[in-house]
This record gives structure tokens, C-alpha cells and sequence, in this order.
């Protein structure tokens, strides 16, 4: 047999409305997963698709006018266009659970079920909460409100069939303890854990009265819970029983990403189906947070569901995807705000990557003609090959734990220090100074460095890896994550000067307040930002204790501070404005928790403030003498 299919599903979505961006957040972190496996050279096997049956659809094809099924219709081809579309989710297969595939799949599971014991007639006497589709006992509903929404339950009596989750309750338990990272994030796990201490009913999984469903085979008066028919949908998606070597390529899924509120229904009741089944159970399930407005979930049913269309039309599908693998902590709840996206873009997008990409073939087209070699023979101690090597390994490592924030932001680290590498070396200086093969090798490893970055953002982005290499002169679209391996392109570029990769956005009408319209105009550069965010910046007052001349480098100067706790070492670049003698004993205000980084072989542990125009600099100092280690805010 092969390699197993890395098989990767989100959940089924209702139909029962248009879909929003919690929907595409889900959808986008399984696409940018399966678009990185592919790339790894694995098979991909991603599916996404729609719940169609229930009493929700059901009522609200009623309230329209309309028949379920053309209700149903009408919404799921907008999800697939062009909803899935733009985004560019890269699904292999949709899966609407009222196609005849899905039928025989489910029929055939009950049938199973049933002939082993494991489903049986009786009669439910409870409530329901129809917005969820789910079941609740008495001792679970609150004030006759659902424990999960908080909306009104119905209260239900009648014949029922039921699955014996009972009977399942100790072996799920043992699974989950047996597996740690089979429910994602540790938080999840120990929630379904607590949940299972409270022991587990066997669940009613038919309906009477109502026909917009499956039928129970052999018993037409009910019809299959939506639940337990949507949950199938994972093994109908991977031709179980319509084709079994394919099915025995695909099965288990090795990661199932759901949103928090139906972690309990893919961790316990799910598995247990499978169980019951004899089928392996998925590998991971990842439950991860809401996207928030204010503090309440965005949902179809509240009412404030921001549309993803518009975000695309707005700010393209690079910044819409960007944002939300990036903003939110993957597994933890977010705020959305759009101030918060067109902030995302034009810092992380516009700024760090898009000037890299911007100044880099500037330069190498001013500097050298258009074209850059690496000149032969030259080794040594050059930051950026390491830096790219530790960031691929850095993205490698999130993204195998399904971290495709902190994914994200090794990226933007090698970005950043793209960025750095230029004002350090500064290779204007080098092209007058007719430094050639110092300036070649600077050039060099900055397009290069943009290289690897087009690979390494393939997963997220859709559009701009393709445009930054059209910048780099490479017309090949990134075919393999072996790409990311310093060099493998060849030693020489010829590039091709372009637009901007990400214009700067103004942000929404709406939220710019004039006054950061004002600053906006006086400085391209500045971006509102909430005081918690400046606050995050720790500055303080220290003491030069030392200063010397970094070897080899006009502009640097090598400085002892004492910050009041300790002494720390920090490179700044203000020899052309200060002598080292004069900046002996003077009292300096640093940025206290940037994080290190290397200068010449020196390590940094701080930036100093200073001001400037025009080519002039001057230090920020305090107007008195004051303690060192006194905060500055
Ligand atoms: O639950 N934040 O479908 P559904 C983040 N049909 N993610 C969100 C979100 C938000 N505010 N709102 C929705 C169903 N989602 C069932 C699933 S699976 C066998 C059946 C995402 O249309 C998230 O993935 O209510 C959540 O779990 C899913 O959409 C719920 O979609």
C-alpha cells in the first residue's frame, strides 16, 4: 500500500444562512494545512461541505416560502461560489450530506449499529434546542435555556431511537487518556474529560414528525438525528463502503478542526460511532476559539456575522486570509474588529514584507544593473541563510502542531530581520564605495531570503507568493517545500521591478477618528494603536557605563547600560553623532524588551530613543538626572 493520505475535514456548515468569517476562519486554517502538506509531498485529501437536513433548515426553508431542497440549493452553490472561491479554499471534495452517497452511507451504519445492539427503540422525554440541533437532559438545561446558547428549549416526547453511548463511556475515556493530543488544545481535552466524569446517556438519534431528514431504515415514520447523519459525513467524504482501497488510503482522518462548540460532539459522540462501527478514530481533533464581536460570538443567528466578500472586495484575499491565521492565537477566542485587519495589513503586509521586497529589488536594480550573483567562494558568518534556515525549521515545527499563528509569526521574525540586515549593511554605501563583492553577497541573500519567503508564506497567501516572485524573475509557481533550502534556486537573480505587493490601506471611514487622519497625513508611517499595545513597550532609564567602536563599522557604536538591574550590552547605530568618549556616564532612555539580536557578532539586548530629521540625530534623555531603571510611559 502507499502512503496514507493525509486527510484533513472541517465541519459540514448549515445552509441555513449566508456564511461568515468564523465559517472561513475554520475553512482558511484547514486549506493553509492541506496546502502545506501537499507541498511536503504528501497526498491531500481535504474536505469541506454542508449540513443540510434538520429542523433548522427545515424551518427555515418554511419561513421563506420554500421547498428544503431548493432552499438548500440555492445556498450552498453561494458557499461554493462564491464564497470558497474567492478565498481560494483548495478542497478536494464538497460533501452535502443530502446527496444519495451520503445515504447509503448513513442507512448503512444505523443497520450496523443496530445489529449489534448498539441502537435501540424507546422513547425520549427531554428538550431540544433547536439552534443547535441537540438533545438536553433536565438536570442539564438551565432555567429553560440551553446550556450552550442560552436560548429557550423545546420541550420533546416521543418515540425515539436510541445509540448506546453509555455502554461507550469508560473506552472513549481510556482513548483520550491513551492519546494526549487526540483533542487539541490541552484545554479541550480536559474540558470533554470533565464532561465525561458527569457519566454519559445514550443519545436519542431519531425523530418523528418531521421529514426533511434520513430515514430510518425500515422505519420510515423517523427520521436520522442531523447529528448523528452529519457526523458520517467524514466517512462518507472518504468512500466508505463505495470504494475500499481508496477508503483504506484515507481513513482516519489525521485532523479534524472544528470550532469549541462541537468539540464534545467530535470527541465523544463521534469516536464512539466508530467505535461502535470497528472504524479507527481521527487522530487530532483540533477545537479551536470564536471569532468574537465584542465580547459575544459571531453567529448567523445574532445577527452581527461580518461577510467575508466584502473583506475581500475591501482588501484582497491575501489580507483577509493573512489576518485570520495570524491575529488570534490558533485554539484561543479573538476580538474581530476591521481596524484590527487593515492594522495587520499594513504593518505586517505592506510594511515589513512589502518594503522588503520593495527596497531589495530597488536596490539590486539600481546598484547592479537588475541582476545579482553570489560571488564564488564566499562562506562565512552571513546572518540571513541561518536566519532562514531557523525559520523554516521554526514554521515546520508550528505548523506540525497545527500553530499556524506562531507559524505566522517566525515569518514575520525573518522579515524583520530581512529589514534589519539592510540598514546594517547598508548597501548604498557599499555601491559607493565600490564595495562589489560585499554588495553582491548583501543582495544576494536579501533576494534570496525573499525567495525562501515566497515558499514559506505558500500555505497562507494565494496571490502575493506568486507576485513576489515575479519581482525575483522566477515564473515558476512554488511546486515543493524543498524550495525553502538556501540556494536551491541557483546563485543569481535577475529581477523584475513591480507594484507594490500590498498598498497601504486607510483604514475603514467609519473607525479613523480625524485625529489619526490627521497623523496619517503628516506621517505615512503612524498607525493607531490601543494604549495596552504601547504599554507592552518597556522603556526606562539607564546609565552608559562603557562605549567603544564596533570594529569594521562607522555607524556603530558598542554600549555597557546599566538599566538599574543589570548591565546590558547594545548596539546602536549613532557613531556619526556621538563620539564613545561623549557617551560615558550619559543617562539614555532604552527600550527594554526587544528581543536580542545579533549586530556583527554582538548581541543587543536594547535599542536606544532617539530622534531625527534631516540627517540630524539626537538622543532622548531625561530633563533631570534620575535613577537608572526608572520606567518611561
Ligand atoms: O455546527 N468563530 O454548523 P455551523 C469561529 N453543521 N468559528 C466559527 C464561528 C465563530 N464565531 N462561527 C462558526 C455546525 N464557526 C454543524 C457542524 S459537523 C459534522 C456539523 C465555525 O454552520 C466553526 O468551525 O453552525 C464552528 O464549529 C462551525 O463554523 C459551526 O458551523
Amino acid at each position: 500500500m502507499g502512503q496514507k493520505t493525509w486527510y484533513v475535514t472541517t465541519p459540514i456548515y448549515y445552509p441555513s444562512d449566508k456564511l461568515h468569517i468564523g465559517h472561513a476562519y475554520t475553512t482558511v486554517a484547514a486549506d493553509a494545512l492541506a496546502r502545506y502538506h501537499r507541498l511536503r509531498g504528501q497526498s491531500v485529501w481535504f474536505v469541506t461541505g454542508s449540513d443540510e437536513h434538520g429542523q433548522k433548515i427545515q424551518k427555515r426553508a418554511e419561513e421563506k416560502g420554500m421547498d428544503p431542497r431548493a432552499f438548500v440549493d440555492e445556498i450552498v452553490s453561494q458557499i461554493k461560489d462564491p464564497l470558497w472561491k474567492r478565498l481560494a479554499i483548495s478542497y478536494d471534495d464538497f460533501i452535502r450530506t443530502t446527496e444519495s452517497r451520503h445515504h447509503r452511507v448513513v442507512q448503512a451504519i444505523f443497520r450496523n449499529l443496530q445489529a449489534h445492539g448498539d441502537i435501540y427503540k424507546g422513547t425520549y422525554e427531554g428538550w431540544y434546542c433547536l439552534p443547535c440541533e441537540t438533545f438536553w437532559t433536565q438536570t442539564k438545561v438551565v432555567q429553560g435555556q440551553c446550556p450552550d446558547c442560552g436560548r429557550p428549549v423545546e420541550r420533546v416526547r416521543q418515540e425515539s431511537y436510541f445509540f448506546r453511548l453509555s455502554a461507550y463511556a469508560e473506552r472513549i475515556r481510556q482513548h483520550i487518556l491513551d492519546h494526549p493530543d487526540f483533542i487539541q488544545p490541552v484545554s479541550r481535552r480536559n474540558e470533554m474529560l470533565g464532561f465525561l466524569d458527569e457519566g454519559l446517556e445514550d443519545l436519542s438519534i431519531s425523530r418523528t414528525g418531521m421529514q426533511w431528514g434520513i430515514e430510518v431504515p425500515g422505519d420510515p415514520d423517523h427520521v436520522i438525528y442531523v447529528w448523528f447523519d452529519a457526523l458520517l459525513n467524514y466517512l462518507t467524504a472518504a468512500s466508505y463502503q463505495a470504494d475500499e482501497e481508496d477508503f483504506q488510503a484515507k481513513w482516519p482522518p489525521n485532523l479534524q478542526i472544528v470550532g469549541k462548540e462541537i468539540v464534545r460532539f467530535h470527541t465523544i459522540i463521534w469516536p464512539i460511532m466508530l467505535m461502535a462501527a470497528g472504524l479507527a478514530l481521527p487522530d487530532h481533533v483540533f477545537g479551536h476559539g470564536w471569532l468574537l464581536i465584542g465580547d459575544t460570538k459571531m453567529s448567523k443567528s445574532r445577527g452581527n456575522a461580518v461577510d467575508p466578500i466584502q473583506l475581500i472586495d475591501r482588501y484582497g484575499v491575501d489580507a483577509v486570509r493573512y489576518y485570520l491565521l495570524r491575529e488570534v492565537p490558533f485554539g484561543a477566542d479573538g476580538s474581530y474588529t476591521e481596524d484590527a485587519l487593515v492594522l495587520r495589513t499594513n504593518v505586517d503586509l505592506a510594511n515589513d514584507l512589502g518594503n522588503l521586497l520593495n527596497r531589495t529589488v530597488a536596490m539590486v536594480e539600481r546598484f547592479v544593473d537588475g541582476r545579482v550573483k553570489l560571488p564564488p567562494g564566499v562562506g562565512g558568518d552571513r546572518t540571513l541563510p541561518i536566519a532562514v534556515a531557523n525559520t523554516v525549521k521554526a514554521v515546520e515545527d508550528k505548523m506540525d502542531a497545527f500553530n499556524l499563528s506562531d507559524a505566522l509569526v517566525a515569518l514575520g521574525g525573518l522579515v524583520r530581520q530581512a529589514n534589519r540586515e539592510i540598514e546594517l549593511s547598508q548597501p548604498w554605501a557599499l555601491a559607493k564605495n565600490k564595495q562589489s563583492t560585499a554588495l553582491h553577497v548583501v543582495l544576494y541573500d536579501l533576494t534570496e531570503t525573499l525567495r525562501v519567503l515566497s515558499v514559506l508564506l505558500s500555505p497562507f497567501l494565494v496571490e502575493a507568493p506568486g507576485r513576489m516572485r515575479a519581482q525575483l524573475g522566477i515564473l515558476e509557481p512554488v511546486h515543493s517545500w524543498n524550495e525553502t533550502a538556501w540556494g536551491s534556486f541557483g546563485d543569481e537573480f535577475h529581477v523584475e521591478p513591480g507594484p507594490a505587493l500590498f498598498p497601504r490601506i486607510d483604514p475603514p471611514e467609519n473607525v479613523a477618528s480625524e485625529e489619526v487622519a490627521a497623523t496619517m497625513q503628516a506621517d505615512e508611517k503612524t498607525q493607531e494603536i490601543d494604549v495596552d499595545l504601547f504599554q507592552q513597550v518597556e522603556l526606562g532609564v539607564g546609565t552608559v557605563q562603557s562605549a567603544e567602536v564596533v570594529e569594521g563599522a562607522d555607524r556603530l557604536l558598542r554600549l555597557s547600560v546599566n538599566d538599574g538591574e543589570r548591565v546590558r550590552t547594545i548596539v546602536s547605530g549613532i557613531r556619526a553623532h556621538y563620539g564613545a568618549d561623549s557617551m560615558v556616564g550619559k543617562q539614555v532612555v532604552l527600550v527594554k524588551n526587544l528581543k536580542p539580536v545579533k549586530i556583527r557578532g554582538i548581541v543587543s539586548e536594547g535599542m536606544l530613543l532617539a530622534a531625527s530629521k534631516d540627517g540630524v540625530l539626537t538622543l532622548v534623555v531625561p530633563d533631570t538626572p534620575i535613577e537608572p531603571g526608572a520606567r518611561v510611559k
